[in-house]
């Protein structure tokens, strides 16, 4: 039986508190990896002892069930209900202790939930629903008990056995067995909970909190790898202080465990005091490793930490809370990047990733509110509307209130509610109780789904010297939401000489100016703001630092983009700028080339362009997100319907036509960047990396970027240059690719970690033959179906990040995606969900794309035996 029954949706309103108490759970794992046998021991408790005695229910799924005790009774068949993935045991006394045995086969769980065989260990994931497929409990989360947690195992095969809290036992057993015995003393609900058991290598270090606690740090790895945990050690050490620092927030317990595995759905889990995360972010060595995932790993460990007090010390009531927690966490995992790298780079990245990955999922078929209202599959909502969204929302709190009010209502939150399962209703009163301030119609941010769109207008007049912004809000209807409401929005503020100098700010009725970034709220539909004794029409500088998740449109005319390229005091104005401007000139091109006619290059483009290359002051790695063109698929969101060989055509036009004119500072630049000296891990030489290769991948588009990329290729000393000095080549079709790809093969070809960018460097590449190379691919000794990562490298990016090879205007690369979607569902349902996800934008594609996405719909929808992961993704996309 497959989990998620097709068809049964679960509504937010219906939610009803679990009747009973379990006081504590006594958990016993026989291991073994065909076959482990678990015994659970529970304590229940009925919360309102006088309705006694009351059924108790729990939740269970692929458990093969050995036996049942009631206080010490053995129950018959005729003594319990046990229907689907629920058992029921009718008319349990007050105090009831439930006594269950059951076995469990981790060899072939194939989906990566419960407990499951990882190389030759076995470890668990439990979050969302995972834990009834390791024992019956009532696996909710605002259920929650203390753990006492036995593990007994072969200990030639099984020599470390790791669960949360404390280490309280340790014995030698008869026939090579040993037993480990671990207790977590701050209860926890059953999606917090963690086993690993197998032969794993350790790195160790310790951490002293604040008051004096000394706690051991280790991260279990397999053995080849443990000369690649340094960077994920001192990630966890800035987190633990940076927690200290800025959040008041110490660690509780004496031990911090981190696992790293190959096989996992996601990048990392919380569970309380064993963390298990991807390998992808934890292993970093500089020749295995790019600067992108070094980052990468920062955030997630910290972001997995940061869920100590945002999700395990308080946790969630239900699964539609979800953002109370991963909003939150989110937020601070890009504060505490922001802190420990550039604040302005981490700011752009985030709302890069927020408008290719959000906005679109607002707009389509699985739009929901960062709190849904209903599900039919919960792993379903582990969305980037409920993490990315769910985080800017937190962060308006942070705009609105300032650093020191919302630290004061995180303080509220957590003197109210530690130890508890609780509701974003209650992260809102907390806020708003700590700085006696109204946030109720900020509240409707957790309701509403769809990106609002903000159009701006302006007037100048000259003779009274006032100048008045305009702000309009609408939010576009959304599946089964027609109706919006305005929202606060946050709407920070500068305006600009055409000069580029800052006006002092003075709104009408006010009695002094105020030079600097204003910050206004919007509220209502439409809003009016007018300043006076303003002596000139100004460039308005609008939502500053991305005051609020919104569409901002504004007809800013090409000079006063450029103006604020030049001279805004704000990072993101000045990037969203040069986005603007690159993004009008590339669709520009594109609808130029849907008419037939000849594709030219802006001059004020260039111009632009040529000042930012110019800025010998600047960031380098602002300078190379500035430099960065917005990708196909945002620019294919932007049209009314999407043009993918145009966008892809414009794009390339535009990029080597600036590559072009600007080629002498391109590789005056690169020249400079490019100075042979030894690789260093600092904010720094990361910075100075992604300028170099964003100069190299321009240069690429012209004749002398292939020899530079092959002389990178031969003397770089990391993965950051290597991999960009590749991938250019095999975009640019070099013959020197060939070599390349196979050098790096032989090189590589028993790191899995490593082995996954080969596979996305070629299935990343343009064109509607990509299909066959993926294709060829997916038989390499390498790659694995069963391995989500392998998944994510080949498949996912062939769908989601090469539009002009996924959208072939044959339909090959739908065929082709649409197979292992089905063929995934068989083994993987959360895995095969996320690749469906890749058709959900099918309706905005021409008539042709559109009709042959439909049929591979319709085609997976009607595959016998669907899960409802993937039943719920197609059937939305069809409705
Ligand atoms: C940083 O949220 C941001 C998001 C659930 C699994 C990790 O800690 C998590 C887990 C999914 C999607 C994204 C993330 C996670 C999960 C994640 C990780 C790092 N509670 Br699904
Ligand atoms: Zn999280």
């Amino acid at each position: 039986m497959k989990e998620g029954i097709a068809g049964k949706t679960i509504y937010r309103k219906d939610y009803l508190a679990y009747p009973w108490d379990v006081n504590h759970l006594d958990l016993h794992f026989d291991i073994g990896i065909e076959t482990t046998i678990v015994r659970a021991e529970m304590a229940f408790e009925l919360k309102d002892g006088a309705g006694a005695p009351q059924d108790i229910v729990l939740n269970g799924s692929d458990l093969q069930l050995v036996s049942i005790r009631l206080n010490d009774r053995i129950l018959t068949t005729d003594d319990y209900v046990l229907e689907g993935e629920t058992l029921t045991i009718p008319g349990a006394p007050q105090n009831s202790i439930l006594k269950t045995e059951v076995r469990i086969h981790p060899a072939s769980n194939s989906a990566l939930e419960g407990l499951y065989l990882s190389g030759k260990f076995l470890l668990t994931q439990c979050e969302a629903q995972g834990f009834r497929k390791i024992t019956w409990f009532p696996d909710r989360p605002d259920v929650m008990t203390t753990y006492r947690v036995t593990l007994e195992a072969d200990k030639s095969n099984f020599p470390v056995l790791l669960s949360n809290g404390n280490k309280t036992e340790t014995a030698e057993l008869p026939s090579g067995r040993h037993r480990v015995c671990w207790q977590d003393p701050f209860p926890k609900p059953s999606y917090l909970f963690a086993l690993v058991a197998g032969d794993l290598s350790l790195v160790e270090d310790h951490f002293i909190t604040r008051s004096g606690r000394d706690v051991s740090l280790r991260i279990y790895v397999e053995k080849e790898n443990l000369d690649r945990c340094d960077h994920a050690m001192e990630s966890l050490v800035n987190s633990m202080r940076w927690d200290e620092d800025r959040f008041d927030l110490e660690y509780d317990l004496d031990i911090y465990h981190i696992v790293a595995t190959n096989d996992f759905n996601m990048g990392a889990m919380e569970n309380k005091s064993l963390n298990i995360f991807n390998s992808k972010y934890v292993l970093a060595r500089p020749d295995t490793a790019t600067d992108a995932d070094y980052q990468g790993i920062e955030g997630v460990i910290g972001h997995e930490y940061f869920h100590n007090w945002t999700g395990n010390r308080v946790t969630c009531q239900d699964w539609f809370q979800l953002t109370l927690k991963e909003g939150l966490t989110v937020f601070r995992d890009e504060e505490f990047s922001a802190d420990m790298q550039s604040r302005a780079v981490k700011r752009i990245r985030v709302v890069r990733d927020l408008r290719s990955r959000q906005f679109p999922e607002d707009d389509g078929p699985m739009a929901h509110p960062i709190r849904p209202d209903h599900y039919a599959e919960i792993n379903n909502f582990y969305t980037a509307t409920v993490y990315q969204k769910g985080a800017t929302i937190i962060r308006m709190y942070h705009t609105l209130l300032g650093e020191s009010g919302f630290q004061k209502g995180m303080k509220l939150y957590f003197e109210r509610h530690d130890g508890q399962a609780v509701t974003c209703d209650d992260f809102l009163s907390a806020m708003a109780d700590a700085n006696d301030v109204n946030l109720d119609r900020f509240g409707r941010w957790y309701s509403q789904s769809g990106t609002p769109q903000v159009f701006v207008s302006d007037h100048y007049d000259a003779s009274t010297k006032r100048y008045t912004l305009t702000l309009k809000q609408i939010t576009p209807a959304t599946p089964g939401q027609q109706d919006k409401l305005p929202l606060v929005l946050p709407f920070a503020l500068g305006l600009l000489t055409s000069q580029g100098e800052e006006l002092a700010l003075q709104l009408e009725g006010e009695t002094e100016a105020v030079s600097g970034t204003r910050l206004l709220i919007m509220e209502e539909a439409q809003q009016a703001f007018s300043f006076i004794n303003i002596p000139q029409a100004p460039v308005p500088s609008l939502f500053r630092d991305y005051s609020a998740p919104v569409k901002i449109f504004f007809d800013y005319l090409p000079e006063q983009l450029a103006t604020l390229i030049a001279y805004d005091s704000d990072a993101y104005v000045r990037w969203d700028a040069a986005q603007r401007m690159a993004q009008n000139a590339i669709l520009e091109q594109c609808r130029q080339r849907a008419k037939g006619n000849e594709m030219v290059l802006d001059t004020s483009l260039v111009r632009a362009f040529r000042g930012i290359m110019s800025d010998n002051q600047a960031d380098p790695a602002l300078l190379a997100e500035a430099l960065q063109l917005p990708d196909e698929d945002y620019l294919a969101e932007q049209m009314e319907v999407a043009d993918v060989e145009g966008i892809h055509e414009a794009r390339k036009f535009i990029k080597k036509g600036l590559a072009i004119e600007l080629e002498a500072l391109f590789s005056g630049r690169y020249a400079t960047l490019n100075d042979g000296s030894p690789y260093q891990k600092t904010a720094i030489a990361m910075a100075r990396r992604s300028l170099k290769n964003i100069c190299l991948s321009y240069l690429l588009e012209t004749g002398t970027g292939e020899s530079l990329a092959g002389a990178q290729l031969a003397s770089s000393d990391n993965m950051t240059d290597t991999l960009a000095a590749m991938q250019g080549l095999v975009l640019m079709d070099s013959p020197l690719a060939k070599t390349a790809l196979l050098e790096f093969e032989t090189k590589w070809q028993a790191d899995a970690l490593v082995m996954d960018k080969w596979f996305i460097m070629q299935a990343i590449k343009p064109g509607s033959n990509t299909v066959t190379t993926v294709r060829a691919l997916m038989d390499h000794p390498a790659f694995s179906i069963q391995n989500p990562n392998k998944v994510r490298a080949l498949i996912g990016v062939f769908a989601m990040l090469n539009p002009t090879g996924f959208h072939a205007a044959d339909g090959s690369g739908y065929a082709f995606h649409a197979d292992r979607v089905i063929e995934l569902d068989a083994l993987n349902p959360q895995i095969a969900a996320r690749m469906a996800s890749a058709f959900n934008r099918w309706k905005r594609y021409d008539e042709g794309r559109k009709a042959l996405m439909k049929t591979e719909l319709e085609r997976i929808a009607s595959a016998g035996g669907l899960s409802g992961d993937v039943s719920e993704i197609v059937s939305n996309a069809l409705r």
